[in-house]
């Protein structure tokens, strides 16, 4: 309704400025024309302006439009890296087709300024997807849930709540989960692999907080015998990105690992139920980390026997 005012008003003022000269028959339908014309643009106002919006991102020639469509996915990723192997995982859970353009930390090639123009944190992971580019691996995922029409539901929900639900979880992640045993891995295990020395009191502080997290996971996420996190029956972005975490463990002494995991059945069992659920991906994806595992294992016997 009131968008026919603002078209009978507009249209009457357009018609008062018309040349005094034009008949009155051509004054009328003048008027009628732009009457209709500003009343189709109200009631199409949104059609209108994803129609002007999505030609103003198209490249000029229908050529260079063609080569941005051929350039699909690219993911960025070094595999030592577990977000980024979160979201290989994903990609091939989901039959996302994508390109993965290996960018080797140890070579320090998330350096280069090349890789600086994809992301300028210099960090991995990464994706491009045509023109756009995005980092942070919790919002790549629901870049991608949201993108392909391939993804299944459980992965990150349409339903409001239940995606609030994994939101949370994935921010908590950042500042505990991945701060503890991110730190306690590297410092404690991994640092050598990158020409860096290990530093035991760091270690210790992350492996606090790892541990502490653990409780927090199966205190409020892991309740009864839920398979997933939230009670869910199948995984969610969430179990993906927080067990490729838990991951990280594989590469610390055998021993020390069963110490940290054996009070934590409920975080084993779902483990096992999240490398099950995403078989044979998950295992092929963390193969990296196995080979590494097997490096740093015989560099701290020979560290051990020379003492
Ligand atoms: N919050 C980021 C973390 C990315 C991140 O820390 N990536 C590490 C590998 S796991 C990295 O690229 N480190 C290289 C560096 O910090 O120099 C995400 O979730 O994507």
């Amino acid at each position: 309704m009131s968008y026919s005012c603002v078209a009978i008003y507009l249209s009457q003022n357009h018609s008062k400025s018309l040349n005094k000269r034009i008949s009155p028959y051509k004054q009328t339908f003048i008027r009628l024309a732009t009457h209709y014309v500003i009343e189709l643009f109200f009631l199409f106002r949104l059609k209108f302006i994803e129609a002007i919006s999505f030609f103003r991102f198209l490249p000029f020639s229908g050529e260079e439009r063609e080569l941005e469509l051929e350039m699909g996915l690219k993911v960025y990723a070094d595999r030592t890296s577990q977000p980024s192997r979160a979201i290989i995982i994903f990609c091939k859970m989901n039959q996302i087709d994508f390109e993965e353009v290996k960018i080797d930390l140890s070579k320090g090639q998330h350096r280069t300024p090349e890789f600086e123009k994809i992301n300028p944190m210099k960090k991995v992971p990464a994706i491009v997807d045509g023109r756009f580019k995005l980092f942070e691996s919790h919002a790549i995922l629901r870049y991608l849930a949201c993108s392909f029409p391939s993804v299944s539901d459980h992965w990150y929900p349409n339903d409001l709540t239940s995606r609030a639900k994994i939101d949370s979880i994935l921010d908590w992640h950042h500042a505990n989960l991945r701060q503890g045993a991110g730190t306690y891995v590297f410092h404690g295990a991994m640092a050598p692999a990158f020409g860096l020395p290990l530093n035991a009191q760091v270690a210790e502080q992350g492996k606090k907080l790892m541990l502490s997290s653990l409780s927090k996971i199966e205190l409020f996420w892991l309740r009864g015998d839920s398979r997933f996190l939230l009670g869910n029956s199948q995984p969610s972005i969430a179990d993906l990105c927080l067990v490729c975490e838990l991951m990280e463990l594989e590469v610390v002494d055998s021993e020390e690992r069963e110490r940290i995991l054996e009070p934590h059945q409920k975080i084993r069992d779902w483990m096992e139920n999240v490398k099950r659920a995403t078989h044979p991906h998950f295992l092929e994806v963390h193969g990296i980390l196995y080979e590494l595992k097997a490096r740093l294992e015989s560099r701290r016997n020979k560290v051990s026997t020379n003492l």
